[in-house]
């Protein structure tokens, strides 16, 4: 069963109220190991080996404090600081991903066959987020070219589609009334983006294996690309003809492209793209230090030929 579709019930629904509160409130009290004993078969952060970078970037590191607790992730609420607090509820095991579409062996693969099977590689990344702020994050991966290799894409198969999880009962965000966005959160990639070498599945950060708000077990780090791309808690990927839809473009086109290459030229409607606030650095009066932003993030030289003859401000 790798797709895990529970009708949207919130646990507060389910569990009489009085219960549920004190239930949260334990939650809340608890720390760290002890919050995912109670929980059950979450992953704990683990050490994961990892060969060094073949891209070397000379920026100080965000520091992983700043990495683990100023996040987006809509499935555990909207606020900066929601993954952190709740994201502790996941259960990361066990955990597959169905590959399938335009392939020759579609298949079913286990997060373990992953781990095992696959080299992993640390990539220090410069992170942009299209809100105009950067983090620089060691983070640990693979080419997903590692995953399309084995299932083996047809010839007519243009794009690769990607899916989070749904599990309203451990993501409290896709629970209640209120839905921020569209569930699942979907993303794609044009199959030669996705077979390009800097892009990857990260499986952790920081020489362990991945916070839960982070997206663990294994989500998309696209370096070039507005952080909306990097989709989380991947449970399925589908090789497909058409461009695929992407939860932020779908949501708002006039604001998000399927493309959404890091660009300075091109605004978002509401703000500058130009420059974007180093997460952790020299705090001014502004909250954080401004810094020019790079054309692809900084990557050009790696990635600017796939978008040979592309109007790239028509194609955000
Ligand atoms: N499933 C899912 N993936 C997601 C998001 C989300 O809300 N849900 N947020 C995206 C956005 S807007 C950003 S900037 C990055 C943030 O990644 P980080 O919290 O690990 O820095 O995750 C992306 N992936
Ligand atoms: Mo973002």
């Amino acid at each position: 069963m790798p797709h895990y579709h529970p009708p949207k019930i919130a646990s507060s629904e389910i569990t009489p109220k009085s219960l549920y509160m004190r239930r949260r409130e334990f939650i809340g009290a608890a720390a760290g190991s002890f919050t995912a004993m109670a929980l059950g078969s979450q992953a704990l952060a683990a050490p994961l080996a990892a060969k060094p970078s073949i891209y070397k970037l000379d920026e100080k590191l965000t520091s992983k404090e700043d990495v683990t607790t100023y996040n987006n992730f809509y499935e555990f609420g909207t606020g900066k600081d929601d993954p952190a607090r709740n994201a502790g509820s996941l259960n990361t095991r066990p955990w597959t991903i169905e590959v399938d579409g335009l392939v020759g062996k579609p298949q079913v693969i286990d997060i373990e066959t992953i781990m095992k099977e696959i080299p992993m590689e640390e990539r220090v990344y410069r992170m942009r987020c299209v809100e105009a702020w950067s983090m620089v994050i060691p983070w640990i991966g693979f080419p997903i070219s590692a995953i399309l290799d084995r299932v083996e894409p047809l010839g007519s198969a243009k794009y690769v589609a990607f899916e989070t999880l749904v599990r309203p009962e451990e993501m409290q965000g896709q629970a209640g009334l209120f839905q921020a966005l569209e569930w699942p959160y979907v993303e794609g990639l044009r199959l030669d983006e996705a077979r390009h070498p800097l892009a990857i599945l990260a499986t952790g950060l920081y020489g362990e294996t991945l916070p839960n708000q982070n997206g663990a077990p294994i989500r998309l780090v696209v370096p070039w690309k507005y952080g909306f791309k990097g989709i989380k808690s991947i449970v399925k990927i589908t090789l497909t003809e058409q461009e695929p839809p992407s939860t932020w473009n779908r949501l708002q086109p006039s604001e998000y492209g399927f493309y959404a290459n890091v660009n300075p030229e091109v605004d978002h409607p509401r703000w500058s793209q130009a420059t974007e606030r180093r997460i952790g650095e020299a705090d001014g009066l502004f909250g954080g230090a401004r810094i020019n932003t790079l054309p692809f993030n900084g990557y050009a030289d790696e990635v600017a030929s796939l978008y040979d003859g592309m109007d790239l401000a028509k194609f955000f």
